[in-house]
């Protein structure tokens, strides 16, 4: 027989996790306001609200705290993460910082101006915030494809070289300070982008006189995708292909919560010398010296060596893998998801889902309600609360895609846990025809909305 895949790795520390009863659910989410970011975590059985910071660490993640170097200045610790930037990425200068939005604060301080356009792949929601609070428009040039749910096009997070050539040539260039692209793109569901799409990219900013900056919070998973799907690519490693992808780049920034598998951290890193001097200020205004960035020594210590496992093969395939699983049973049970599965989660397609909801009472959130009600499994809306009001009219934006992400955290849960998602999202599709009507806002802050926002049932 042939041998079955397993897991790339066993466990040595558990956690223990509480069921509860639908009454007991029912209450703690009126209380909560509808909002699931407002849950106590003992509410949730199995929490798929993210993959950021949720990742379990591993023994040599651990030991490597018990030797980080705390001193103020000059840590080893802070000389260990340079060492690995630099080996991972190329990049010889680079700035901790305590997560990746913070990257983005100090980076985009630097670098964006009122009235500046960024364009790029579904820019995630920290980085539009961070554009949008400096008065600068983000411009969505994603391939058309990433918004077909079904269709099958292996880089989704691609961008339309034709949509940013417009860009480019319509604007003076003084008013774009870079291109950004996220790896992989969470925003269009943890899709990736091709080598052949940087590298295009990349000579798209040189011919007009721009930067490129990648948001790499996935970059590993969009690594393995690039190895399993690339023509070409099929034969080298890991860490040969981040190399190639990055030398694409100027600049990046990292919110190392993800691909790094830390629960606290972040980096940026560039090419610029005199770039990284205008940062530093910046870095030590908002985060802390610049050998550590608002990270304690021995945080630099376990995210050095997360980047290391995480651009490991076997890790990735364990991940990936796990990921498609649930998508698989998902597909199986008849539940619309977006194809082909994404790196780091499931999106569920809650038009179809619940397609009698109108989109003014928010279909994904009711859809993440109603399975956080059935199983106490937490997912989050990636649809018309993440997607904001347009900071100019204040109407809603109504996203092409309402979305819930069912985002699996990094060797924390096991296949059974997956099995166990996967009923209760089927449950709830048994019976979606029931539902007559979703939430509407009862109080909700002027950015960023989602994480605060409050609802109540329209009845
Ligand atoms: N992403 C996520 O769940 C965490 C916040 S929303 C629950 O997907 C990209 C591509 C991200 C991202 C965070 C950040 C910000 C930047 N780029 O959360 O500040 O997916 O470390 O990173 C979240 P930080």
């Amino acid at each position: 027989m042939e041998l079955p895949f397993a897991e790339s790795y066993k466990i040595k520390m558990v956690e223990t996790l509480r069921r509860s009863s639908r009454e007991e659910r029912e209450k703690w989410l009126k209380d909560s306001c509808y909002n699931l970011f407002k849950l106590r975590s003992e509410y949730v059985y199995i929490d798929l609200l993210t993959d950021s910071g949720t990742g379990a660490m591993s023994d040599k993640q651990w030991s490597a705290m018990m030797v980080g170097d705390e001193s103020y200045a000059g840590a080893s610790s802070y000389h260990l993460m340079k060492d690995t930037i630099k080996k991972l990425f190329g990049f010889a200068d680079f700035l901790p910082t305590h997560q990746g939005r913070a990257a983005e604060n100090v980076l985009f301080t630097v670098l964006v101006k009122p009235e500046n356009i960024i364009p790029g792949n579904s820019h995630f929601d920290t980085t539009k915030g961070h554009i949008e609070f400096r008065k600068a428009h983000a411009v969505d040039c994603t391939i058309d494809e990433a918004f077909n749910p079904t269709l099958n096009h292996p880089f989704k997070g691609n961008i339309n070289l034709n949509k940013l050539e417009k860009v480019l040539k319509e604007n003076p260039i003084e008013k774009i300070p870079f291109i950004i692209v996220t790896l992989t793109c969470n925003s269009s569901g943890g899709q990736p982008v091709s080598l052949q799409n940087l590298k295009d990219v990349h000579m798209l900013a040189r011919k007009y006189g721009t930067r490129v900056l990648f948001d790499s919070a996935r970059f590993a998973e969009n690594a393995y995708f690039i190895k399993t799907r690339e023509k070409g690519y099929e034969n080298k490693t890991i860490r040969e292909i981040v190399l190639e992808m990055f030398s694409y780049a100027d600049m990046m920034t990292m919110s190392s919560k993800k691909d790094a598998i830390v629960n606290i951290g972040g980096f940026i890193a560039m090419r610029d010398h005199d770039l990284f001097q205008q940062a530093s200020v910046y870095n030590i205004l908002f985060e802390g010296y610049i050998t550590y960035g608002g990270m304690a020594g021995r945080d630099m210590s376990a995210l050095s060596q997360g980047l290391m496992e995480a651009t490991e093969f076997d890790y990735l395939e364990t991940r990936v893998k796990q990921v498609a699983y649930l998508g698989e049973k998902l597909k199986n049970y008849g539940v619309p998801v977006l194809e082909p599965f994404g790196g780091h989660a499931i999106f569920i397609d809650a038009k179809k889902f619940l397609p009698t909801i109108p989109k003014e009472e928010f279909i994904a959130q009711t859809l993440a309600i109603e399975i956080y009600l059935e199983g106490g499994v937490r997912a989050v809306e990636i649809g018309t609360l993440l997607a904001d009001r347009d900071p100019e009219t204040r109407e809603n934006r109504f996203p092409e895609l309402e979305m819930v992400r069912l985002a699996i955290p990094r060797r924390v849960y096991t296949n059974n846990h997956m099995d166990y998602v996967a009923v209760t999202v089927a449950n709830v599709y048994q019976y979606r025809n029931t539902f007559k009507n979703g939430f509407k806002i009862i109080r909700e802050a002027p950015i960023l909305r989602h994480f605060t926002v409050e609802l109540d049932k329209i009845c």
